[in-house]
């Protein structure tokens, strides 16, 4: 039997905007509901935004006012025991899963910018302090999870998050290398006369100002300050085939968690004329469906906030969903020989010694963070048409620009929730088609513009690594933080006789060098890599087309906005460390080194999947029978997505050096214009001239 792993490192929930699948409901079951706090505001804010939508009389192009928001969420009386118990989950989930606690300590490398925190302390901090209502605690853990600039790691209520804040407005960044930076007007759909007006001030202070400040302590996507400011600001990107705002982009004008004050002013300039705008927060609910669920803050907190909610059945624990598949393609061809150390990487075959890994762990992410209020986004969006697309895999586009360039658009490695066999052996064979089109094309030179690509599948990273670079490894070393409680889960999934499908049994990984574990203490003794690399090299093999590309390391160049994470991340990092493919990153700040990626992780995970898709800690926990261990977190008592990330991955040149704590700036650096900011193809022939 042969191996095969799908791990998804996606990184998801920005706290931007998320919402959950319309139809299912997002919420964490528990023993027993939590009781509903003792309404303490002076106005019924919840029941305000029920009443406007009954007045109105349907839930089409509805929007609410910020004071009903405010006045909604800050309604729920404080509970000191749900504090107490939402510490304590917090503190054992840090301290027991959370990858990089130690080096989130540290001062950042230079190039980065963050606040260094002891997250185990901090945490311990929010019980001192006095909360006027649960809104206030739930905000304060919230932003300080958000400190460690790590979008793998995140603490998001459901509760206050079911609605976005517009200012019906999108800015983006001009900028050149003398050092001018200027902030514009990308998208007002109230008075689009004010399009690529020039922002002065924001509430009288200079908005380059603004702006930056905001992305220091807001935004959190990356540990570069420059990536951070590119997504305050506008940013399209490649979904489903169609080019609309990137939903964690435009950070300063459309909001998750709510604004804190009502409303900004915009002092503009076009042309001549000055101008001065005043915009309100305006609230508008994802799912529309769920304005049937409350009529006041009583069944406002039953539906959304409470664990479980209202009317939801406690579920029982489900069983993992573990579908059977083989490997997706049986290694044919010529037999490989053994003895040849490259033969032996693309052809690696499992004895009998080795654990039988059959099953696909199903690692639906609990949110796909695509299936944002798209109404809103492509109301914020320009059209984009863009000529000489030679092939469309959805997850990327592939386009020709005359004179000898080619460019693949690798938008996501995420495959969506129907992950088989049929659908990566589709995706896969989509990249090398798209690929294959630009060669047959004649193009000599490859522009990869991985902009906004979030990450996905890292078994998707991997190919697009051995597709570009057929005979090195497409994997990076990677390694658990190795607490007791993780000790104690790597043992009893190792003492299984059958394989299990927890993310600790080490039948799922191979050592740096591609051999099989033999036993327990090997894994713990070193990194180690995804087993998947059979289940690509299966479908060379098949298509006999492992290295028919033409291109060289020099012939390449990435482009990205610096938001190229998680698995995307390790392509780039790859690339670039181990094959010295050159980076353009586009915007940030003038005469500052921008990163090319962000958040490499490792890989996240969520210690309770919201929609129980059975990839979770504590399903994971509960199928090696460790739930009761003392160290293991119980179930927060609000309806609440924790995150964090479990692995930490590193470099392949140098040992001992952790990515995600690694700045790793472009080798090229270009600023957007009034227009590229609104077409990709004006940065990818900017790219292809540095090739
Ligand atoms: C809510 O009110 C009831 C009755 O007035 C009181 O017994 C209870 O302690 C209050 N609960 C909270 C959380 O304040
Ligand atoms: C946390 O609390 C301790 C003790 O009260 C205090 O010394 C420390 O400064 C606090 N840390 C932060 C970041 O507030
Ligand atoms: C993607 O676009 C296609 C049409 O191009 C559509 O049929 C499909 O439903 C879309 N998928 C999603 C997830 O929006
Ligand atoms: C999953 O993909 C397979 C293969 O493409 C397809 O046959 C099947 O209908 C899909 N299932 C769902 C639920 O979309
Ligand atoms: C391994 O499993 C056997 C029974 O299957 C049990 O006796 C032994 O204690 C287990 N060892 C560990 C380390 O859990
Ligand atoms: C497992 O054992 C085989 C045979 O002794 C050895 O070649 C291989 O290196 C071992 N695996 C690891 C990860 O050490
Ligand atoms: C995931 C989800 O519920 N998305 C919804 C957000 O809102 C838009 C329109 O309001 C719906 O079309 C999406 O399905």
């Amino acid at each position: 039997m042969k191996t095969f792993t799908i791990i998804k490192t996606l990184i998801i929930p920005s706290l931007m905007l998320l919402a959950t699948h319309r139809g299912e409901s997002l919420y964490i079951p528990r023993d027993a509901p939590s009781s509903a706090p003792n309404f303490s505001g002076q106005v019924d804010g919840c029941a305000n935004i029920h009443n406007t939508f009954k007045k109105a009389g349907t839930k089409e192009g509805l929007s609410f006012p910020f004071s009903d928001l405010k006045a909604c969420y800050e309604s729920f009386a404080f509970d000191n025991k749900r504090r107490a118990d939402t510490i304590d989950t917090m503190k054992k989930t840090f301290n027991g899963f959370y990858v990089f606690a130690d080096q989130a300590k540290e001062q950042p490398a230079q190039g980065f910018d963050f606040k260094a925190i002891d997250i185990i302390s901090e945490i311990d901090n929010l019980s001192q302090k006095s909360y006027a209502n649960d809104f206030e605690f739930s905000n304060d853990a919230t932003n300080l999870v958000t400190e460690l600039k790590d979008p793998h790691t995140i603490f998001f209520p459901i509760c206050y998050t079911r609605f976005t804040f517009t200012q019906r407005i999108a800015l983006y960044a001009t900028a050149s290398q003398d050092g001018t930076h200027t902030i514009k007007v990308f998208k007002d759909t109230i008075e689009s006369q004010n399009n690529d007006c020039e922002v002065d001030r924001i509430d009288g202070v200079a908005a380059i100002d603004v702006i930056t400040e905001y992305a220091r302590d807001k935004v959190f996507v990356s540990k570069d300050l420059g990536v951070r400011f590119n997504m305050a600001l506008a940013s399209l990107a490649l979904q489903n085939g169609t080019y609309i705002l990137q939903p964690r982009s435009s950070q300063f004008t459309l909001r998750l968690v709510l604004p804190e004050k009502e409303s900004t002013t915009y002092d503009l300039k076009c042309g001549s004329e000055t101008k001065t705008i005043t915009r309100n927060w305006e609230a508008v609910i994802n799912n529309s469906d769920d304005l049937d669920k409350f009529t006041d803050s009583n069944s406002y907190w039953q539906n959304f906030c409470a664990n479980p909610p209202a009317g939801e059945k406690v579920q029982p624990p489900q069983e993992p969903i573990t579908p059977e598949i083989p490997p997706p393609i049986r290694n044919i061809g010529k037999e490989p020989n053994v003895n040849s150390k490259k033969d032996k990487r693309k052809y690696h075959r499992r004895t009998k010694s080795e654990k039988s890994h059959t099953k696909c762990r199903n690692i639906a992410y609990p949110i796909d963070p695509l299936t944002v209020n798209p109404e809103l986004l492509k109301s914020l969006s320009p059209p984009v048409n863009i000529n000489n697309l030679v092939f469309d895999a959805k997850i990327a586009q592939f386009y020709s620009l005359g004179n000898d360039v080619g460019v693949a658009v690798l938008a996501t490695y995420d495959i969506g929730n129907n992950i088989s066999v049929d659908t990566l052996t589709t995706s896969f064979g989509n990249l090398q088609t798209g690929f294959k089109k630009l060669a047959d094309n004649g193009a000599k030179k490859l522009v990869l513009d991985l902009s906004n690509n979030e990450g996905g599948l890292t078994i998707i990273s991997h190919f697009v690594n051995s597709l570009l670079f057929p005979n090195a490894n497409p994997s990076l070393p990677t390694d658990f933080k190795l607490t007791d409680i993780e000790k104690s889960a790597i043992l009893k999934a190792s003492n299984s006789s059958q394989p299990t499908n927890s993310i600790f049994d080490f039948g799922g990984y191979l050592s740096v060098d591609e051999q099989s574990f033999n036993n327990t203490n090997e894994f713990l003794e070193s990194k180690f890599i995804e087993n998947d690399i059979s289940s690509i090299n299966g479908f060379f093999a098949a298509t006999q087309s492992s290295s028919s590309l033409p291109w060289k390391s020099s012939d390449m160049i990435m482009l990205t906005n610096g938001y190229c994470g998680s698995a995307c991340a390790a392509t780039s990092l790859l690339f670039s460390d181990s094959h010295g493919v050159r980076s353009v990153a586009v915007g940030g700040f003038p005469n500052i080194p921008l990163s090319f990626s962000s958040f490499p992780g490792g890989q996240a995970f969520v210690l309770d999947d919201p929609l129980k898709r059975g990839f979770d800690l504590k399903t994971d926990f509960g199928s090696l029978g460790l739930t009761d261990e003392a160290d293991f977190p119980k179930d927060i008592p609000t309806n609440t997505m924790l995150t964090f990330t479990v692995r930490k991955a590193f470099s392949t040149v140098n040992a001992d050096e952790i990515l995600e704590y690694s700045f790793k700036p472009s080798t090229n650096h270009i600023f957007f214009d009034e227009t590229s900011i609104r077409d990709p193809s004006k940065l990818w022939s900017q790219a292809s001239t540095l090739i």
